[in-house]
């Protein structure tokens, strides 16, 4: 008697108490060959259908793992909260237990957006300023202290995030490593020459043209809580030593986190898929797009320019 594939699948249950997965077999010759999908150092690059996202989402299951969320939104960010979160319980790490730190300056004006019951939002508010660029690199500060000791001892991952963002595809399992960079939207493309890094040898985030791996966004970043403190602790500490001489960086934190990538290497780096331009633009390699920025009017929406 021939048992269908779903019998077999119980069988094994019964036998062993486990739920076994069947999935396509994998191979090491057949694969996707218009982008590459490992650095020099043997980081995985991360691009749609080079994983499996049922199979890792499945083997991140069985680890009861708490993945921590920051994003802030001061002034008038607060007005993309509603997408962002409302995309993200649509999306981002669903079935996962998230823990969103949500800072800002007007507590008051966070949505009311339903989250999945393993999903939780603490707010905590932070004093307004008046500089856009101070919000931004105020961040990496924020962040240090609340990776050194705010955050429950069973929080295993971090994500930081950009509120001008909305999710478009799923985020899951596939993202999680000990140090996880973001590649640029912008500057995939780009020869290292051209990569906006600061070139002013006096900043501490100074890159000389000779040097450079990719060109990683602030807007994406993550890892184990341990190494996004130790990422977030030194950005603070040169963008004060910068800021002591008067020298702000040529992109502001996003300066010192690539300058910071580029001497402690991450482990997985995430395609453009998970940090796009904006939805309605379309590029051959980018297949899918997970997290996007939103069109907004920076003179409208900054306080300052
Ligand atoms: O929350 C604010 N308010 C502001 O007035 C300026 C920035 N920010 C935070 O900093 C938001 O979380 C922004 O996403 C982030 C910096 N990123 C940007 O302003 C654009 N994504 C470049």
């Amino acid at each position: 008697m021939v048992m269908s594939k779903i019998e077999i699948l119980y069988t094994k249950a019964e036998s062993n108490s486990e739920f076994v997965l069947l999935y396509k077999q994998p191979s090491v010759l057949v694969g996707r060959t218009d982008v590459v999908s490992v650095t020099p150092w043997l980081a995985p690059i991360v691009w749609v259908k080079t994983f499996d996202p049922t199979l890792i989402n499945f083997i991140y299951k069985q680890q009861n793992i708490t993945i921590a969320t920051t994003v802030f939104a001061l002034g008038k960010y607060t007005r993309f909260l509603k997408d962002f979160l409302e995309s993200a319980e649509q999306y981002y790490f669903v079935g996962f237990r998230v823990h969103y730190y949500l800072f800002t300056d007007q507590p008051e004006a966070v949505p009311d957006v339903k989250l999945s019951e393993e999903h939780q939002l603490t707010v905590r508010k932070v004093p307004s300023m008046d500089r856009w660029q101070d919000i931004s690199m105020g961040r990496m500060g924020i962040l240090e202290k609340l990776t050194k000791s705010e955050l429950d001892n069973d929080t295993d991952y971090i994500f930081c995030l950009d509120v001008d963002t909305k999710f478009y595809g799923p985020w899951g399992a596939e993202t999680l490593g000990r140090l996880v960079g973001v590649i640029h939207p912008w500057f995939y493309d780009y020869k290292r020459t051209k990569f906006q890094y600061e070139r002013r040898p006096e900043s501490q985030a100074f890159i000389p043209v000779e040097e450079g791996d990719y060109y990683y966004t602030a807007a994406a970043f993550g890892g184990t809580v341990q190494e996004v403190y130790k990422l977030t602790k030194t950005c603070r500490e040169q963008q004060s030593i910068d800021a002591a001489k008067s020298i702000e960086a040529i992109w502001h934190e996003e300066s010192h986190l690539n300058k910071y990538l580029l001497y402690n290497k991450p482990s997985k780096l995430l395609s453009p898929e998970y940090l796009w331009r904006h939805i309605d633009i379309r590029r051959k390699h980018v297949k899918m797009i997970r997290l996007s920025h939103v069109a907004k009017n920076n003179a409208e929406v900054r306080l300052n320019n």
